[in-house]
């Protein structure tokens, strides 16, 4: 299972990722986020399992909704909080917003709008990885949404007819904005379908985060011996609606309320914690008082720091390094 401080850790992680969607999801109704935002809440489980198996030298690329994966990358939440209101102090220096964090110095190629585009760039950073000859991988983060588009395919056949040190992951919460996977899903499963391009490929809990941390961890060591890419489809859940403001109502109550009740990431990973006595509640307390403290800082932070100076706006725009 590994240790209790990195149980904790990951713990802490996702409530942190909760906490921080919450709180950005409120100040966009407010207007204080720029071009509002797409809240992960429910899937924090699939972000804090990949990163947690990964080396802090391997690379992720993602998607439109990509605050989960940045945090658990490392990014803080004073600078993705700070992307968020396009402050100079952001993750992309306030050229970004949400569905632009990234910064490909520190392993993060980036959020991208194109459905589906966000694996590719992994693919490509796969590929790089392979030239250089490095030990390490990248990971495509793609949603279920992006598995019905063409480039999706394209990357996964290059990946694998190359053996490129690629894990796909699909941070799978079912919908497409308002399509449910099943109407629109040839074939119904995804591994499936995948595994046609002669790479492992299963389905995973997503709620389960020491699920997916094991499932990566195996991709990995696949990756690293020279295997080439693996397959995950993590079945989960988004909590809200596609994007803030959206209401969902092409989804009943009772769905949403069986998966915050009875499949919550955090509500299972704690409950096990508890039960086999790595976590009391004097610690889950401290926890979740800590974790407050942070958003909260990172919210005073965000509000507190300038935009960026207009005149520098096409400083390092074609170098990937948007720190320079
Ligand atoms: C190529 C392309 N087609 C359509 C869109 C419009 N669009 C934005 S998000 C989205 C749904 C994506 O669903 P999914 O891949 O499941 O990701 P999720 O929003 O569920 O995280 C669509 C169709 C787009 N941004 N890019
Ligand atoms: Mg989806």
């Amino acid at each position: 299972m590994g240790s209790r401080e990195e149980m904790l850790a990951m713990l802490r992680m996702m409530m942190m990722i909760r906490n921080f969607e919450e709180t950005a999801d409120k100040l966009t109704l407010r207007g204080k986020v720029s071009g509002g935002m797409h809240n992960s809440s429910g899937q924090e489980a699939v972000a804090v399992g990949v990163i947690s198996a990964l080396a802090p030298d391997d690379v992720i690329a993602t998607t439109h909704r990509s605050h989960h994966h940045t945090l658990a990358k490392g990014f803080t939440a004073r600078e993705v909080m700070a992307e968020l209101m396009t402050k100079a102090t952001g993750v992309a220096k306030g050229r970004g917003a949400s569905m632009h964090l990234g910064d490909v110095s520190r392993g993060h190629f980036g959020g991208n709008g194109i459905v589906g585009a966000g694996m590719g760039i992994g693919m490509g950073a796969a590929l790089g990885i392979k030239m250089a000859g490095d030990k390490k991988v990248a990971i495509g983060f793609v949603g279920d949404g992006g598995m019905n588009t063409g480039r999706t395919w394209e990357a996964i056949n290059m990946a694998a007819i190359w053996k490129l040190p690629l894990i796909v992951v699909v941070d799978n919460n079912q919908y497409a904005v308002e399509t449910f996977i099943d109407r629109v899903t040839a074939g119904g499963d995804l591994a499936k379908r995948a595994s046609g391009f002669g790479l492992p490929a299963s389905t995973i809990d997503g709620q389960n985060v020491l699920e997916v941390r094991d499932a990566v961890a195996q991709a990995r060591e696949y990756a690293l011996a020279g295997n080439g890419p693996t397959f995950l489809n993590a079945l989960t859940y988004r909590y809200y609606g596609h994007n803030v403001g959206e209401k969902g109502q092409y989804r009943t109550l009772e769905e949403i309320e069986d998966w915050r009740s009875n499949r919550d990431p955090i509500d299972q990973f704690a409950a096990r914690l508890f039960s086999e006595g790595h976590l009391d509640q004097a610690t889950f307390d401290e926890m979740v008082a800590s974790v407050d403290a942070e958003i909260k800082d990172a919210v005073e932070f965000a509000e507190n720091s300038p935009h960026p100076d207009p005149s520098e706006v096409m400083l390092n725009v074609d170098s990937g390094k948007l720190r320079g």
